[in-house]
């Protein structure tokens, strides 16, 4: 996010070369004989779109991150995040509900809810992914909490705790920690997901165990880390980058190849882990999603809500 637009097109250090990608791709191709090719979980719901996507190679999607808590470089969240103590974990769920409470990370995860789910990943620094994640809908715990009908958004934050996580260089504006926020019909839709694992595993620390937020429609920063609480709000809750640099980064962050960042553009992105020769291929508006989460949007102008 702390980058020039000429690194938004950067090769990423940890990205493996083309020689070593053709063997990882062929790793791949061997797995997927046993049954890898993932479709969504849940196809019912989100319209019957089965959508097959080859999942970007493990060890990236584990060790190129942004977990601004633990550094700024892309492999520091993988150095340092084994430090975090995920056991015991709190979720504080407060705001405008009729069933505020705080729970322990085993009673806020529903075992049976749980299934895996692989989407699209695109941050907004236009490199992208496809993850295998495993979680529930947002929406079961959201519906779980009661929410007033005054409730408009709800408000999302990250642990924050300087003796387990070492950046001191970044201090965002708003302070730490780090928050994002979705509209509560936005938070509803069942592509939300509340992630407890990837790639068939527990979620790595640097991931952003024990649980953490995807929206896949959305830029990688609205899916938020290692979360701690969760407040139903009537007005917009301010969000980390959104406050940080308010005219490079909105509250919406919906993917759009239409709406550059101010100094890049968006309409292509860079999949991680296809070697540094691949070409870039066109972003897709909502992130490839607009069947499923269009009609969240119909009525706004997404150059104003960016
Ligand atoms: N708490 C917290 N959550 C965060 C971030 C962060 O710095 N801190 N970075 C965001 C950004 S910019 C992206 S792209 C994704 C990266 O997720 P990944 O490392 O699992 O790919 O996490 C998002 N969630
Ligand atoms: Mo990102």
């Amino acid at each position: 996010m702390i980058i020039k637009a000429s690194q938004a097109s950067d090769v990423p250090s940890s990205e493996i070369t083309s020689e070593s990608d053709y063997l990882n791709r062929r790793r791949f191709l061997g797995a997927s004989a046993a049954g890898a090719v993932v479709l969504f979980g849940r196809a019912a719901p989100l319209g019957a779109r089965p959508q097959e996507l080859e999942p970007t190679p493990e060890d990236l999607a584990t060790g190129y991150n942004n977990f601004y808590e633990f550094g700024l470089d892309k492999s520091d969240p993988a150095r340092h995040a084994h430090a975090l103590r995920t056991r015991p974990w709190t979720i504080k769920v407060d705001g405008l509900c009729n069933k505020p409470a705080d729970y322990q990370l085993e009673d806020f995860v529903q075992p049976s809810a749980v299934e895996d789910r692989t989407y699209r990943f695109r941050c907004v620094e236009a490199w992208s992914m496809v993850v295998p994640w495993r979680g529930f809908p947002l929406a079961d715990v959201i519906k779980r909490a009661e929410p007033a009908a005054s409730a408009k958004y709800v408000a999302f934050e990250t642990l924050w705790d300087p003796e387990q996580m070492p950046e001191r260089r970044w201090r965002p504006r708003i302070g730490w920690p780090y928050r994002e926020g979705l509209r509560l019909d936005e938070a509803m839709h069942p592509l939300a997901l509340l992630a407890t694992g990837m790639y068939g595993k527990a979620l790595p620390n640097q991931n952003g165990a024990p649980l953490r937020l995807i929206v896949p429609w959305k830029y990688g920063f609205k899916s938020i880390k290692s979360i701690v609480r969760m407040t139903f709000t009537e007005t917009e809750p301010p969000t980390t980058w959104a406050t940080q640099t308010p005219n490079e980064y909105g509250f919406y962050a919906n993917v759009n190849p239409d709406v550059s960042h101010p100094r890049w553009s968006q309409a292509r992105e860079r999949p991680l882990g296809k070697g540094i020769l691949a070409r870039r291929v066109p972003t897709r508006f909502l992130n490839g999603y607009e069947e499923e989460v269009g009609s969240l949007y119909e009525d706004m102008d997404l150059k104003k809500f960016f």
